[in-house]
């Protein structure tokens, strides 16, 4: 089984940034993925390097077009690399071998009647790199695509035969439901294809940055079609067909939208015209913006992916990414989006359940991974739950429902977080019941190691860091996905540091940015006496599994008895010693027929719950302001 996908080749007139990043991060993460199900992966990216864009490009900083490339396509590698990206090839189109290929199928098509010579008159965007027909533009001659100014040219030039290719092209997407995605792409496909084709001119005269046309070398071939040939000259065609045959057609080609046409539309065509078979599937997704805006070098937002590489780390710009932005469609990339996934279902839902499950696995088996002993429903259901989420990943990564199929893995996780509340192996520690305490921490350590499997495309890093420390090393597999109980009881584990940091980001807001109506005087503030509490001891409220009663010491104002809703969320022995912060005048009140003398501060998100303390060593009834 072989799966082979391409990402666009970049154009070289900037730096690569967040949004050529992002198609690359997810190629690379679907190419991942490939491989552990057992596919013989060839994940190509590269660099689009002639054309009168890039040309331009190299003369405005005064350099010779292909010293200019090499530096820029170098760029792009190093990206990749600290990216790690897993590309097994990386095509630039002023490679040789390439160019070559080129004028190849340019001649194939030729001698296929496709290509015949005409005078060509109309409109064309440099930015873009493409020709417009009068019935496609307004009257202010703008790009129809970037809003830019068009060029009226008019040329001798070679033309594709594209309109002779309407209805094959039709037929073909009639019979292949699924060869673009997602369908509302293939639906403006469709629209295009059923108002009828124009043939399309593939060669330029004005400038001499191209491959050159073959026998007219006064014409250079249109940066297009140079480009898109990349998919086949990469793997060998012509010159190398045992490789080629072992990886065309492309399983599939992503593409952002902008670009669907091409890659829908013309790309096939041409491959039919030199009668070779056509790409399974053209996955056009959606754009980015950052912060709400367009990315672009004038705004400034055009920002260096390896900001936020450094800043928080490959896997956590995965993950975000694939998390936030809903695979497909449209997104947006926010720095405080960011840090909020990280903090909430990285460093809580995940990063906190590995560290809760191995310390006591530390704690009551000396870090080796109990065998489970006894099953009761609770447990049976926990295992099926997940096994259940294990499935709908593969089908939802098999159909490139990439953000679905990461909510699944997360679903794993809250469902992993609830089912060790419920079971209390704290409690079941405490009464001695190693049979149910073993059976709680196997089963969360075997979903821990489903989640890192799962994640492991994504966050290749972190996975393999949670496997080191629940004792597995094997190469992953798709066994390993679809059977329970991989993990080998009695392997070492280890407890080791948090999996991820939490960050916090400050962010100022205007006065006017606030909702109004939130807002209160300092005065109103001030009423609320706080101070810090130590806390002397804690215990279980008798007959309630909420509730915990605290005796705290508040310094001058003595000694208070708290009882506070977070039994659920700490063993009563690792709250003592801590200090902690309390509401100091609040009126008394009756919990279980228990006094409390006031309350503590404790931050929650839906699935975790901490009590809030202080940074440092700080005297007990301690004012706060
Ligand atoms: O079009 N959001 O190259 P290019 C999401 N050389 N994806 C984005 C993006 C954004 N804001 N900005 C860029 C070309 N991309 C041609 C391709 S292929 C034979 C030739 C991604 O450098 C997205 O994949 O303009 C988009 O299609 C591609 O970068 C465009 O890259």
């Amino acid at each position: 089984m072989k799966f082979y996908i391409t990402t666009p080749i970049y154009y070289v007139n900037s730096d690569p940034h967040v949004g050529s990043a992002y198609t690359t991060i997810v190629a690379d993460i679907i190419a991942r993925y490939k491989r552990m199900m057992g596919y013989d992966v060839f994940f190509l990216t590269g660099t689009d390097e002639h054309g009168q864009k890039i040309l331009q490009a190299a003369s405005a900083v005064g350099k010779d077009p292909q010293s200019f490339c090499d530096e820029l396509a170098g760029r792009f590698k190093n990206l990749w690399n600290r990216l790690g990206i897993t590309n097994d090839g990386f095509i630039r189109t002023t490679d040789e071998d390439h160019m070559k290929v080129v004028q190849y199928f340019v001649k194939k098509m030729l001698e296929n009647g496709d290509i015949y010579k005409g005078v060509y008159k109309g409109w064309y965007c440099v930015p873009c790199e493409t020709y417009w027909n009068e019935d496609e533009i307004g009257s202010d001659k703008l790009c129809p695509s970037c809003g830019r100014e068009l060029r009226y040219i008019s040329e001798e030039n070679y033309f594709f035969r594209l309109s002779k290719y309407t209805d094959v092209l039709l037929e073909h997407y009639r019979n292949h439901p699924e060869f673009v995605q997602p369908d509302f792409r293939r639906n403006e496909m469709l629209k295009i294809l059923e108002g009828g084709l124009k043939d399309l001119s593939i060669t330029r005269t004005t400038f001499k940055w191209g491959v050159p046309m073959p026998d007219d070398p006064e014409h250079v071939i249109y940066v297009w079609v140079d480009a898109l040939i990349n998919y086949v000259s990469a793997i060998g065609y012509p010159f190398n067909m045992e490789r080629f045959n072992r990886y065309w057609p492309a399983d599939l080609h992503l593409i952002g939208k902008e670009i669907n046409r091409f890659h829908s539309i013309v790309w096939p065509a041409m491959l039919i015209s030199v009668g070779l078979p056509l790409p399974k599937v053209v996955f056009a997704h959606g754009w980015l913006t950052v912060d709400g805006q367009k990315i672009s070098k004038s705004l400034g937002n055009a920002i260096d992916p390896t900001y936020f590489v450094e800043k928080y780390g490959n896997d956590v710009l995965r993950f975000y990414l694939l998390r936030d932005i809903n695979f497909g469609k449209d997104g947006d990339f926010s720095e405080k989006n960011l840090v909020n996934r990280l903090n909430s279902d990285l460093a809580n839902d995940y990063g906190n359940l590995l560290h809760r499950t191995l310390a006591m696995v530390e704690k009551h088996y000396s870090s080796i991974l109990p065998a489970p002993e006894k099953y009761d429903e609770i447990d049976e259901k926990f295992k099926e739950d997940v096994m259940i989420r294990v499935k709908e990943y593969e089908k939802l990564m098999d159909e490139y429902s990439l953000t679905q199929a990461v909510e699944k893995i997360l679903e794993i996780l809250m469902l992993s977080n609830k089912y060790f509340d419920e079971k209390r192996p704290w409690v079941l520690a405490k009464q001695k019941d190693y049979s149910a305490l073993s059976t709680v921490l196997y089963n969360v350590c075997e979903a821990l190691l489903k989640v890192a499997i799962m994640f492991s495309p994504i966050m290749p890093d972190s996975s393999k860091e949670v496997l080191t420390r629940l004792g597995f090393d094997s190469k992953l597999t798709k066994d390993f996905l679809d059977n329970w109980g991989v993990l080998k009881s009695s392997v070492k584990t280890v407890h080791g540091k948090p999996l991820f940091e939490k960050k916090e980001l400050s962010f100022e807001k205007k006065e006017s940015e606030l909702k109004v109506d939130n807002l209160i005087e300092i005065d109103e503030f001030k009423k609320v006496e706080l101070r810090t509490a130590r806390v002397i001891s804690a215990e279980r409220v008798p007959k309630s599994d909420k509730l915990l009663k605290l005796i705290l010491d508040v310094g001058e104002l003595g000694q208070r008895q708290i009882v506070a809703g977070i039994a659920k969320y700490y063993e009563p022995e690792n709250l003592v010693g801590k200090t902690i912060i309390i509401v100091a005048n609040l009126k008394p009140a009756k919990l279980m027929g228990v006094e409390s003398q006031g309350m503590l501060l404790a931050a929650k998100d839906g699935v975790n719950l901490r009590v809030l303390t202080v940074d440092g060593n700080i005297a007990p009834g301690a004012t706060i302001s």
